[in-house]
């Protein structure tokens, strides 16, 4: 059969509750400490909900709440988005919250994502099925999608299942743009008293909610840890691999389609050799070309922000100083989002979403139904540009775009004209970064080859023993090799691994060499071997780690998520986000609260329009999560004879402790 023993323990685990949830009910306070900049549009937009303030869910033995809160219920869940490990949970805290208030409470489940709300495609949730699908990663049991209820038609369908079915509540599961979908669905159904809780999901990390000043509401969306776990598990293994194997380069692409917060946190977890952060290449300032500018007493805007190309060599570096100690393999980390974050591409995707969505609003039919073809699209390209030359007009697309997009690889230009999603966002996950970015990595490794900077350091027992293999006295020899060496001598004695650019340069000065004769075989065997063979295997972890089973930290997160959503719906609560603050420390600390979405709310460019959206938060360079990667990079790349400095997370127990399973990045931001 299908049950496994994994299976049983993860449907049979209860995960504990917030101290609140032992109370027979709750009720909400106002908690006036925290402040937000209202968005002057969020004004106008939401303006039911935007005096929402945030709410702390409380015990309390008032019986006066209990009427209103044991009152049967019917409530609607969605999930929205890409799955992330542990929304399964949050139905189940839900469902057994609602049912232990009264039993005769029920919970629609709407299938394929918000398309079931639009399309009034629900089931009704028995407690049967919740029960299969306890701790238990994916979104399978009803599914997900990634429909935005973006139109007055939509919104009025939505309104009308809810009707329909009576509900009460209908809660959104999502990241930004779901509780963005979220807020707006709040305001809309406040005439039908059907209240709209959402809550922070996105394994991208990207939903982190702070106020004003700075205080942390919402430290980490669920789903990141399981994620990132799963992630650091495999590429862990790689690390021992290729330590093992030694002659490949692993390229992993990690997910996170914005932000790198995966990223960093599988370095944390893994200690790979090299692991690239978007936000910090963003941050890149090229102080040479500004000090030649200042010179000059011009302006360079290339000085800010790292160019594909230097990233390139940035990259080379790395692997030819590992080289160069007998390290011709490692493990590299990518995050997928990172072409986001290199100025010269971020212009092109700006660019081409709001060409794409300029056609789209003039025209009866889309871009993309068109120009089906990339020659197609090109062409589309080359006549705007054509047109900007010719009327000398201001147009986005120039004759200096075009310009440049042409000497992009095809496959990469295919990928930025890619249709974008419901929410306009750009389909990192479909294009191949890795490759675009190995392609410009193997070209500058084949110059470092030639001009004799990328060779294999040689082990100093192997030098010895061919040497000694083909009949030459190492000590002799290497005295002679490094005779002429002002602290040389006797180097070869003394180093573990030999430069092999040392090396030649040694020979080089022995006259028998330059005179031509030959090289003795056992040198030409090591030199042999001191030329590199650059290979990749190349990896995307993503949809895998969607699929993982939670951790125990996102079984208890999501769970208890899930009962602070049906205490934020029996205590009236709308337009409200389930969260739980304090997650770094242990669980008597966690204090379930609801935050006022409207507030959150800000105008962002999205499909090439402004539109009302929550902001994603990226990577903080100045928080220790990051720091600490910083400083030891060094380290970590293991440039030096010996071993390397890889950390195994190993695998993704039930049964751990709290306090050894959290996110890193989660605990050390938590010291910033
Ligand atoms: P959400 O923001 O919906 O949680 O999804 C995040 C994500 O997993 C990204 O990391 C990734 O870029 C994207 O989904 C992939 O989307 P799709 O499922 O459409 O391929």
């Amino acid at each position: 059969g299908n049950v496994t023993s994994a299976l049983i323990e993860r449907t049979g685990f209860e995960p504990p509750k917030c101290k609140v949830f032992h109370a027979p009910y709750t009720t909400l306070e106002t908690d006036d400490t925290y402040t937000f900049r209202i968005d002057r549009e969020a004004k106008t937009k939401l303006s039911g909900i935007i005096g929402n303030r945030v709410q702390r869910v409380v015990e309390t033995d008032n019986p006066a709440h209990r009427e209103s809160y044991e009152k049967p219920r019917k409530i609607g869940i969605v999930f929205s988005g890409g799955p992330a490990p542990g929304g399964h949970n949050v139905i189940a805290g839900l469902f057994d919250a609602a049912k232990k208030a009264n039993p005769d409470s029920t919970i629609y489940g709407f299938l394929m994502g918000p398309d079931g709300i639009i399309e009034n495609e629900a089931i009704e949730l028995t407690r049967d099925t919740v029960d299969r699908y306890r701790n238990i990663g994916g979104f399978s049991m009803i599914k997900t999608g990634r429909t935005k209820i973006d139109t007055p038609q939509k919104m009025t369908l939505s309104r009308q299942t809810c009707r329909h079915l009576g509900l009460n509540a209908l809660v959104v599961v999502g990241g930004d743009d779901s509780n963005t979908n979220a807020a707006f669905l709040a305001q809309e159904m406040l005439a039908d008293g059907i209240q709209v809780i959402g809550v922070p999901k996105t394994i991208d990390g990207d939903i982190q909610v702070r106020d004003d000043a700075g205080n942390v509401l919402c430290a980490m969306s669920f789903g990141f840890h399981s994620a990132a776990r799963a992630f650091a598990g495999a590429i862990s293994n790689l690390c021992t691999d290729g330590s093992s194997d030694v002659k490949y380069w692993h390229i992993c692409k990690v997910m996170g389609r914005v932000a790198s917060h995966l990223a960093l946190e599988v370095a944390l977890q893994t200690h790979a050799n090299m692991t690239f952060i978007g936000e910090e290449l963003a941050d890149y300032v090229d102080t040479a070309r500004l000090e030649r500018a200042e010179k000059t007493g011009t302006i360079d805007y290339t000085a800010y922000g790292m160019t594909l190309r230097n990233l390139s060599r940035v990259i080379c570096e790395g692997i030819v100083r590992r080289a160069a100690v007998g390290k011709n393999y490692g493990v590299m980390v990518i995050p997928e989002g990172i072409l986001e974050f290199i100025n010269e591409i971020q212009i092109f995707i700006v660019k081409l979403n709001t060409i794409i969505a300029e056609y789209n609003a003039t025209h009866d039919v889309s871009f993309h139904q068109d120009f089906p073809l990339l020659a197609d699209k090109l062409e589309y390209l080359r006549r705007l540009a054509q047109r900007s030359r010719d009327e000398s007009a201001f147009t986005v697309w120039n004759t200096r775009d075009e310009d440049l997009f042409n000497d992009i690889p095809d496959f990469f230009q295919e990928g930025l004209l890619m249709e974008r999603d419901s929410h306009g966002n750009f389909p990192f996950s479909q294009v191949e970064t890795e490759k675009v970015l190995m392609d410009l990595v193997k070209d500058y490794l084949k110059i470092l080859q030639e001009q004799g900077h990328y060779r294999i350091g040689i082990r100093r027992d192997y030098f010895i023993k061919t040497l000694r293999a083909g009949g030459m006295d190492p000590e002799t020899y290497g005295h002679v090799l490094f005779s002429n060496w002002e602290d040389g001598e006797y180097l070869l004695m003394k180093a573990d691994i030999i430069s092999l650019k040392t090396l030649k340069q040694a020979l080089l000065k022995e006259d028998a060499m330059e005179e031509g004769r030959e090289i003795p075989p056992p040198i030409q065997k090591i030199y042999k071997k001191s030329v590199p063979d650059f290979k990749i295997q190349t990896h995307f972890y993503g949809y895998d780690g969607r699929g993982s089973d939670p951790t125990y930290f996102d079984c208890l997160y999501t769970y208890n998520l899930g009962l602070t959503v049906f205490s934020l719906i029996a205590n009236g609560a709308t337009g409200q986000m389930a969260a739980i603050k304090n997650l770094e420390h242990a669980l008597s600390d966690w204090e379930p609260i609801g935050i006022p979405i409207a507030p959150l709310m800000h105008l962002e460019e999205r499909k090439g329009k402004l539109a009302l959206v929550i902001e994603r938060s990226i990577v903080d360079l100045e928080a220790v999560a990051f720091q600490a990667v910083k400083a030891n990079r060094e380290s970590w790349l293991a440039a030096f004879p010996g071993e390397d400095n890889y950390r195994h997370p190993g695998p993704v127990r039930l049964s751990s402790e709290i306090d050894e399973s959290r996110p890193l990045t989660l605990l050390l931001n938590a010291l910033s």
